[in-house]
């Protein structure tokens, strides 16, 4: 499909400027692993300290690379599926909000003035500009589902009884799964924590801004998968040299999404005091319910994989295994999808042990908790972002791959590292090693009284894992502005890849519509919210004051004042 300049140029920036911070993303990456084995025993690096990094890769991987892609897709799914490119004005505004937003937050955090993670819980308190760009990056997001919406409804009325394209659900669904659970945090930041961080009000209560924030940061979770997903669903049947074995099983796993997503934030709070058992039972319970679309997902991608393999000739039970096109530099997005996969089966494993309250009490707050979710936003997330990062640049601008062989090696290699890295700090935090804590000051230093042995093979597997991980994120660098610096080749385009059905069921309207599952949402939502709010506010016991990250006595008034000039 042949595009105007203006929405190349759009998607051109909306994965460049993200990537392009990535580089700051991942080289804080590998200073976490560097400070917690003890290779580094002081709390700052080139200027830049131990929490001023882990906030800067938190919140650069996690959601500034993640929101802008997930943008920069669904553009693109749209504008191919409807072959129509969505409204120039509202994709332009929201672009320029998510920058502005952007440089605002990432001036704070690079200024050391927003040292407070990408949870920001309170009391810890960030700049007022970290805030106000982290609420301006989510307005920005917002805008283009209007737009898409306003598409979808003028495509349906012309194709009534045609079933909604998989890719084009999959966009919406997660987008209103990001609109609603949003409109917690816009609170949280907009109401509790500007105000308080300005100075405005002497306290906030940190059980509801927390309980604000995980109504949000567990659908978030979803917000970055779905992109994944719909390309396991919609393109790595078809690149695998088969089909996607039902449609259906597809529809289904996404508006399962829509019911679950957003309703066990609580999960993240099961050690919480002030959110009473009943409510973390039912949440817990639901987060059961949130794992059934991804079995489903296990199953469909393993048949459709299977049958890729027989019709690419293979024998005997498993031998389908070994007709994919692992190493095909020409399908090098088959590479990076497979590669998700695989680390996903550990990291929904993984989520499984955090899901039931009794094991979580075991692994809370320990390193076993980034070992689960690099596997799942480091695993199928990333994977998926660059791959498809590299490849809509390609085929958009008409450039051939640079170092295509690097390209398609560049997954495993990430693989590999991520295993041995999460191998490391699953194993770790089984024996109590913290998360979040810059191990080499104390506890990862002989010199040390609180030195603990236990954790040395530990964090030396992590920090193994995270220079292999680095590599490959190089390498990536290399594949991706290589790319941009070539001599276009041919004309550019709109193309992705899109598996037919195996099993294409007739059209069962429940799943070709919003309005059923959207009522349930809300209703689930009511029920599985309300109770939660309710404690939040009732059980807060006292306001907590600010506080900064290097100080243990609260920020006054006046002082706030001056460290936000
Ligand atoms: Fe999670 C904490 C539970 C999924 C991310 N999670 C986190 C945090 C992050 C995160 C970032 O219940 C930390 C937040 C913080 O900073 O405190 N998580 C779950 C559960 C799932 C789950 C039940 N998480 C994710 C995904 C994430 C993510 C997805 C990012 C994208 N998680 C939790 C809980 C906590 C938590 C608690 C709080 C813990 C605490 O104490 O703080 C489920 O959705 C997982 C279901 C997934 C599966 C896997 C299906 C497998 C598939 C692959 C098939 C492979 C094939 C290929 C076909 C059941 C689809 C085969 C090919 C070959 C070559 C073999």
């Amino acid at each position: 499909m042949q595009i105007s300049k203006s929405f190349k140029r759009l998607i051109y920036w909306q994965l460049g400027i993200p990537v392009a911070l990535l580089s700051i993303g991942i080289y804080h990456g590998l200073m976490q692993t560097v400070y917690r084995a003890g290779v580094l025993r002081q709390s700052a690096f080139a200027k830049l300290d131990y929490y001023q990094g882990l906030t800067l890769h938190g919140v650069i991987n996690a959601v500034v690379l993640t929101t802008f892609f997930a943008v920069a897709f669904g553009h693109a799914t749209i504008a191919y599926y409807f072959k129509r490119e969505p409204n120039k004005k509202v994709s332009w505004l929201s672009f320029w909000l998510m920058v502005i937003g952007t440089g605002l937050a990432a001036w704070a955090m690079l200024s050391g003035k927003a040292s407070v993670l990408y949870t920001f819980y309170p009391p810890l308190k960030g700049h007022p500009f970290f805030y106000l760009g982290a609420a301006l990056l989510i307005v920005g997001s917002w805008l283009p589902l209007f737009d898409w919406a306003r598409m979808y409804v003028q495509w349906k009325k012309n194709n009534e009884q045609v079933k909604t394209p998989l890719a084009v659900i999959g966009t919406l669904v997660n987008f209103i799964i990001w609109f609603v659970c949003t409109l917690a945090v816009a609170y949280e930041v907009l109401v509790l924590l500007l105000p308080w961080a300005m100075g405005w009000k002497p306290t906030v209560n940190v059980t509801l801004a927390r309980t604000l924030f995980w109504f949000f940061g567990h659908a978030l979770v979803y917000f970055w998968l779905l992109p994944a997903y719909i390309m396991f669903y919609t393109i790595l049947p078809k690149i695998a040299g088969g089909k996607l074995f039902s449609d259906l099983a597809g529809r289904i796993a996404l508006f399962l999404f829509l019911l679950f997503s957003v309703p066990v934030g609580v999960h993240h709070q099961f050690s919480d005091p002030s959110i009473t058992k009943g409510i973390k039972l039912f949440q817990g319970l639901l987060t059961y319910g949130v794992a059934i679309p991804s079995f489903i997902t296990a199953f469909t991608i393993a048949a459709s994989l299977e049958y890729a393999g027989r019709r690419n000739g293979s024998k005997g039970l498993l031998g389908f295994f070994r007709k994919l096109p692992y190493l095909d530099k020409d399908r090098y997005l088959f590479a990076y999808l497979i590669c998700g996969l695989f680390l996903f089966i550990f990291g929904g494993l993984t989520g499984l042990v955090n899901a039931s309250a009794q094991l979580n009490n075991v692994v809370h707050n320990t390193a076993w908790l980034p070992g689960h979710f690099h596997m799942t936003v480091a695993g199928p997330v990333f994977l998926a972002i660059i791959g498809m990062s590299t490849y809509l640049y390609s085929t958009m601008s008409g450039k051939k791959i640079f170092l295509p062989r690097i390209n398609v090696i560049i997954p495993y290699l990430w693989t590999i590292g991520v295993l041995i890295f999460s191998t490391g700090l699953s194993w770790g935090g089984l024996i109590g090693e913290p998360r979040r804590t810059n191990l080499g000051m104390t506890y990862l230093n002989p010199q040390h009284e609180l030195f603990t042995p236990e954790w040395v093979p530990t964090t030396l597997l992590a920090l193994v894992g995270g220079i292999i991980m680095f590599t490959a994120g190089v390498l990536f660098f290399v594949v991706f502005f290589g790319t941009m610096l070539k001599a276009k080749k041919e004309e550019g385009k709109l193309e992705l890849p899109v598996s037919e059905a195996l099993h294409d069921e007739e059209r069962i309207p429940l799943f070709d519509k919003f309005k059923p599952w959207l009522v349930t949402m809300v209703f689930i939502l009511v029920i599985a919210y309300t109770p939660a709010l309710i404690d939040a506010v009732k059980n807060n016991g006292a306001g907590a004051p600010r506080f900064t990250p290097d100080n243990p006595v609260p920020v006054t008034t006046e002082s706030t004042l001056s460290n936000n000039k």
